[in-house]
């Protein structure tokens, strides 16, 4: 069969996004069948994703929902209208049967069936693909697999796939334009998160018990990004440090085969074994993001955290001894959040030094998270609220009007704290030193 690939994702903040997931469903799918990826953001419009369906003549239209909204409480953009029009506009001109699938998806199945109404979706890991083509094409009804779902079917979330997932690297993948803004291309290490933070969709998205990637196959993958023009690679995992073991295995492999590119990884802040990140830097690693969520101890433990404050200091000092860009995210405003562990939060943030520090106010709420239970038996939330446009948690003892307040207030002496990722200024300024030639998340300009 004719299968095109279409990333449907427009988002540039922090910065664009290589569509990593289409590689591994094309992995999984191209033996097979006749298999084509575009990628709208290396087209000025939806349009031209038209005229490559019209030359090409797709039997079957894999789109990938990635984001669905910024997550931003103070100035909240939904991309679903868009999503909408992109599945019209491509109805309008072909019978292709058309299945969507990503990880915006698969945090609402449901109801981005009856949003998009397109023919199918694939929820999870979109490996499935093959056997929902193998299915269409020996005539049997695809919405009886696993993971497939279809206009007015529950959904049902399937287990995770057994290893392995193969990655492969062609000249003709849709790299040229991230290669000629930044060269930052992206990479996987394993799926899962075995932490059970309350807000969080990670563990939904990728299974909640880790599968790895063999290290040698993640560094030959990297080696290859490398050779076809990475200038940075950003490990896209839940959390790399989940396991130090695993991690610092791959750092080794990538050292061993020689990768002589940066690359950066979200980090967990737990108290890291002696020389971890000296390990890991002088494999190549510069930006350390921490997940710190909160620096008041009670906060720590309402999130859920695997982490003391003590320990985030602990990170914090040995990835600066060993070198590296170290920036921290914040989550302000859950359950028993107030004035006081605000300030205790700003208090210890200021006692973080050579850092950046990116201050999100507002925990969306999604289904399938504690926080979910909390809102519903709070009231703030009703079963059939519906959560594909934005609701954020209110903390009872403090409105996030407030806490932004008490955020900005602090933050003019602090230059190195932003509202959220910086917004479009940031992601204007990023854009413009990527055309210049420079690599990376570029955030390391704005420690202090
Ligand atoms: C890494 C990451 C980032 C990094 C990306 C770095 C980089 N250079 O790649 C950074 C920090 C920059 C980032 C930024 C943002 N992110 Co982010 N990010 C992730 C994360 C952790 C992993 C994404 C990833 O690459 N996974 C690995 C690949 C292999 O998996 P995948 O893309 O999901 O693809 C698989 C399946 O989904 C499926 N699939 C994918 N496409 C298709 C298509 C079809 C047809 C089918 C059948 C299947 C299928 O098959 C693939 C293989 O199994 C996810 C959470 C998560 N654990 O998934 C959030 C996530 C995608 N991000 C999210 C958001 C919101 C954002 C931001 C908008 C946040 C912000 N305000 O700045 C920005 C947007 C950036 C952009 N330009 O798009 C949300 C999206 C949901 C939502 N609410 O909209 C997620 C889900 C996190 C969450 N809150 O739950 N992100
Ligand atoms: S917030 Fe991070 S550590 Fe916690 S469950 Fe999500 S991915 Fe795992």
């Amino acid at each position: 069969m004719k299968v095109l690939l279409v990333s449907a994702n427009r988002v540039r903040t922090p910065y664009y996004v290589y569509p990593l997931g289409l590689d591994y469903v094309a992995s999984a799918i191209s033996g097979r069948h006749q298999v084509k990826i575009t990628d709208i953001n290396s087209r000025e419009k939806a349009r031209s994703i038209i005229d490559t369906i019209r030359d090409f003549a797709p039997d079957v239209i894999g789109i990938s929902i990635r984001n669905i909204d910024n997550v931003d409480a103070h100035d909240v953009k939904s991309f679903i209208t868009f999503y909408r029009e992109l599945i019209l506009a491509v109805r309008e001109i072909t019978g292709a049967v058309i299945v969507v699938g990503g990880s915006g998806f698969t945090i609402f199945p449901e109801r981005m069936m009856q949003a998009l109404e397109p023919d199918y979706g694939i929820i999870g890991e979109g490996e499935r693909m093959s056997v929902f083509l193998e299915a269409l094409e020996s005539g049997k009804d695809p919405s009886a697999l696993s993971g497939v779902i279809a206009p007015g079917m529950k959904e049902a979330f399937p287990p995770p796939l057994e290893l392995p997932f193969t990655r492969t690297v062609t000249p003709e993948s849709v790299a040229e334009f991230y290669l000629s803004r930044g060269g930052m291309l992206n990479l996987q290490t394993k799926r899962g998160c075995t932490y059970n933070c309350i807000y969080c969709t990670y563990p939904h998205i990728e299974g909640a018990a880790l599968r790895l990637i063999p290290a040698d196959e993640v560094a030959g993958t990297a080696v290859k990004l490398e050779r076809a023009g990475a200038k940075y690679l950003f490990i896209t995992d839940s959390v790399f440090n989940t396991s130090y073991e695993h991690s610092a295995d791959v750092a080794r492999a990538f050292a061993a085969k020689g990768l002589t590119i940066p690359w950066g990884a979200f980090f967990a802040p737990t108290k890291p074994p002696e020389n971890y990140y000296r390990v890991l830097h002088r494999a190549g690693l510069t930006h350390a993001e921490f997940g710190t969520e909160a620096l008041a101890g009670s906060m720590l433990a309402s999130y859920q955290k695997p982490f003391s404050v003590g320990d985030v200091f602990t990170a914090h000092a040995a990835a600066l001894d060993a070198g590296l860009y170290a920036a921290h995210y914040i989550l302000l405003g859950g359950p028993g959040e107030n004035r006081h562990t605000v300030t205790e939060t700003l208090d210890n943030a200021e006692r973080l030094d050579k850092t950046v520090i990116f201050f999100f106010c507002g925990i969306r709420i999604y289904p399938h998270t504690r926080i979910y239970e909390i809102a519903r038996a709070e009231g703030q939330i009703a079963e059939t609220d519906d959560l594909l446009e934005p609701v954020f948690y209110q903390s009872g003892s403090i409105s996030g009007e407030e806490i932004i307040c008490m955020v900005e207030e602090r933050g003019r002496k602090h230059e190195n704290w932003f509202i959220g990722s910086g917004g479009n200024k940031a992601a204007r300024l990023v854009s413009r030193l990527h055309k210049q030639g420079h690599s990376g998340p570029l955030w390391e300009h704005m420690i202090r």
